[in-house]
């Protein structure tokens, strides 16, 4: 396994657009307005954090990313001023202001009980910490907990994730063809976090290729007190039956504060793609794809061949095209009951109190109570995404213990980000090779 570069380097990362002493992340205040890759050089900025509240690691293939990261009280891990610099970009592009957990909201079936684990539980405070072998090839770092103490609770750490990419470039035209090959790897930080007798895992996967994963893993064991679901809401665990652990919903919903490109200002667009009858000729058939700007703010469900993206208001990959990034939902049980959790989506106006996906009052009473409401009708300009996955959790045998991790999560891939593959290798990141005529 590749050993763990270490953060001993980490200033030479910042290149050409600023030289410190010290390890910081700059805001990038004005440079993406210019966009592409012609802009002037970043005017200086102040740090948005410095020393140990710094990630940031170039992954082998070349890709750099960096961010700030500290535990909420109520939200845990939140990262911030989230930018990625693939090989052949001269400055880091921004990607995310702001990212975390909104809400986990756990129902259970038989109506007994209704957690809100991040604004009710403080799901921050019960941070937990990360022993050395659960953080394998990285670093563990330390946080304060008020009341608590000094936690050291966050790995930052690196691993493979299989294929990058396999091609023969006599495809693409290239005189001596070569096979070219490459196996991915991430950078990945995580958390965990204790609510009663869960523990969860809030983890982040960022990709040499750009991609965003986010994940939250829900381990421990089943709650004690919840063994006697006899009214046919549960399952039986154990022998004959006698115990029937509760059924209950996780609903986990992520904050997105998006900044792509360096601007808070962005569009949202839905595509899909629908059959559009039968080629007269060939006889198959015929699909089109349609885009609608989302101007605003909505509520969206998957459906099938359905995606959104966000769209950079002010900068351009090389190829002129908008950078953007598309938000990747594949699954989810939606506990419909509640508003907030009935939709796969949420897409609102920035607004600073609209700062949970339930039970906001709690933390911000004169707001908004929950992101149903923060969905009314205004125009988007500087949207705000929240992404719900849930998970209907039936338990099972297996589940006794401790409970293996269950994961719900989703991803946001580049698209249009950099003009070709942030991994091409260098040989082929050529015109000749980006577009055929
Ligand atoms: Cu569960």
């Amino acid at each position: 396994m590749r050993k763990f570069q270490g953060f001993a380097h980490r200033t030479t990362h910042f290149g050409a657009w600023a030289v410190v002493s010290a390890a910081v992340l700059f805001s990038l205040p004005g440079h993406a307005e210019a966009g592409g890759r012609s802009a002037p050089a970043a005017p200086a900025a102040a740090p948005a954090c410095t020393g140990d509240s710094v990630i940031t690691k170039k992954l082998p293939g070349g890709t750099t990313w960096r961010m700030c990261w500290r535990n909420s009280p109520t939200a845990g891990l939140v990262l911030t001023h989230v930018t990625y610099q693939p090989r052949h970009e001269s400055k880091p592009i921004e990607v995310l202001g702001s990212a975390r957990l909104a809400q986990i909201n756990v129902p259970y079936d038989d109506g007994s009980d209704e957690y809100n684990d991040v604004t009710d539980e403080r799901f921050g405070e019960g941070a937990l910490p990360i022993k050395a072998a659960d953080c394998p090839g990285g670093t563990v770092r330390s946080f304060r907990v008020a009341d608590v103490g000094t936690v050291k609770g966050l790995c930052v750490t690196t691993q493979p994730r299989g294929f990058a990419y396999h091609g023969d470039s006599g495809d693409v035209g290239e005189g001596r063809a070569r096979i070219d090959s490459a196996q991915g790897q991430d950078l990945v930080v995580y958390t965990l976090h204790a609510v009663g007798w869960y523990h969860y895992v809030t983890q982040w996967n960022f990709s040499d290729d750009g991609t965003i994963t986010a994940k939250e893993g829900a381990t421990g064991n089943l709650s004690g007190g919840d063994f006697n679901a006899s009214d046919g809401t549960g399952w039986p665990v154990g022998q004959n039956g006698a115990a029937k652990a509760l059924s209950h919903q996780h609903s986990v919903l992520w904050r997105l504060d998006f900044k792509p490109g360096g601007s808070w200002k962005s569009k949202v667009e839905q595509y899909d793609t629908t059959t559009n009858g039968t080629n007269a000729e060939m006889g198959h058939g015929q699909l089109k794809t349609s885009r609608k700007q989302m101007t605003k703010e909505f509520a969206g469900d998957n459906a099938n061949d359905r995606w959104w993206r966000v769209v950079a208001s002010a900068s351009r990959n090389a190829d002129g095209h908008p950078r953007s990034w598309e938000i990747v939902h594949n699954r989810s049980d939606k506990y419909t009951r509640h508003a907030y959790t009935r939709h796969d989506v949420y897409v609102s106006q920035y607004k600073a109190c609209e700062q949970y996906a339930s039970d906001n009052r709690r933390i911000n009473p004169d707001c908004l109570g929950n992101v149903a409401k923060y969905v009314n009708g205004e125009n988007l300009t500087r949207p705000v995404v929240w992404v719900n996955v849930g998970f209907h959790h039936i338990a099972r045998d297996e589940d006794q213990t401790p409970m293996p991790v269950h994961w719900q999560g989703f991803q946001i891939v580049p698209r249009d980000a950099t003009d070709m593959s942030p991994l091409t290798p260098d040989r082929l990141h050529r015109p000749e090779f980006n577009g055929h005529n």
